[in-house]
């Protein structure tokens, strides 16, 4: 099994309450209409930054925008499934999440698959994508706006690097490694030569600092944003995923709108997109010496080791059975 709740489950469920996709009524507050966005990221993550800052602007003349942030509305990972049934309007949302509903999606949660952010864009926008965001739309009553970055996921452990150095995925066996509680998170953590621990964001930080995981990965900004270098010592340098998030917001409301509305709100998350991927990429680059100065270890391990295992573990995976034909290769193409 690779997925919790596969599509037809899901599409099942919301059947049976009669809110299949589609369906849902909007809410509209006076005269604006209310789009509230639900995240498990901090209200100073560049991706809600970018949100407030740029997204909400652009569409104030009709969009009474109402953000939630640290999962407080609706749990990590329960944000598709409350838009679907018309609970919320819109989520920073993810590959791994919606390949617990299309397996297929599993594509975009594979290690080193995507090369960098400008790829991500590239393969967003690319037609290769219409059949995914179509499959969304239609299936789950969700549309994906545009991609977010949230940056290259690494390694993050408690124990000091004298204690354990990681060059290779063997260097990881037995470190029990918080990963978020999906299959696909799951299958990369064992792809890392890890034992994954399913656990929702919220709790990582506790969790690292009673001891009750090694470690966690994410990319350096989420590191600081969460302060989790206050509880751990060092940080490897895998890269194994260059981890994006996508805009999205319900088909329902989507299709209330009028064509010049949904323009602006087009706009508007392209433009937030873009500015919270210049914002992490910045962050990325300048992160290093800060963590380096709260005394944590930083260090790249073996990457063609990393790299090697990771990609014939997807291969041999089930998940790749539920990729498209030629669709790898496609996005193979469009990175460098
Ligand atoms: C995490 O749980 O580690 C993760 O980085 C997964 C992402 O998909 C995303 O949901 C993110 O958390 C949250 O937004 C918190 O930054």
């Amino acid at each position: 099994m690779i997925t919790n709740l596969t599509r037809r489950a899901a599409i099942a469920s919301l059947a049976a309450l009669g809110l299949a996709a589609g369906s849902a009524a909007p809410a509209f507050a006076a005269d604006k209409i209310t789009l509230r966005m639900a995240t498990s990221g901090s209200e100073t993550d560049q991706r809600s930054v970018a949100m407030a800052d740029v997204f909400a602007p652009m569409v104030a003349d009709f969009v009474d925008y109402q953000p939630s942030y640290n999962g407080t509305i609706f749990t990590q990972g329960t944000e598709l499934d409350a838009i679907s049934r018309g609970n919320l309007e819109m989520s920073i949302t993810s590959a791994q999440e919606l390949a617990q509903f299309f397996p297929e999606f599993s594509i975009f949660t594979a290690g080193y698959v995507h090369q960098d952010a400008a790829h991500q864009v590239a393969v967003f926008n690319d037609p290769l994508m219409d059949g995914f965001k179509e499959t969304v739309e239609n299936d789950l009553g969700v549309k994906l706006l545009s991609v977010m970055y949230l940056g290259r996921r690494q390694v993050n452990l408690r124990q000091p690097k004298e204690e354990l150095t990681v060059n290779t995925p063997a260097d990881l066996a037995g470190v029990n490694l918080r990963m978020p509680g999906t299959d696909a998170w799951q299958f990369l953590g064992k792809a890392l030569g890890a034992a994954p621990t399913p656990m929702a964001f919220s709790e990582v930080y506790t969790a690292l600092s009673t001891g009750a995981v090694d470690g966690q990965d994410n990319p350096l900004p989420t590191v600081v944003d969460a302060k989790f270098y206050e509880v751990t010592n060092q940080i490897v340098l895998t890269s194994h995923l260059v981890d994006l998030n996508y805009i999205a917001i319900g088909k329902a409301v989507w299709d209330e709108l009028t064509p010049e509305q949904q323009e602006v709100v087009q706009k508007a998350a392209d433009a937030a997109a873009e500015s919270g991927r210049q914002k992490q990429l910045q962050k990325e680059a300048d992160l290093v010496a800060f963590l380096e100065e709260q005394g944590l270890s930083i260090y790249e391990p073996d990457l063609t080791e990393f790299r090697n295992q990771v990609q014939s573990m997807y291969l041999d995976s089930e998940f790749a059975a539920t990729w498209p034909e030629g669709v790898l290769d496609k996005i193979n193409t469009l990175g460098n």
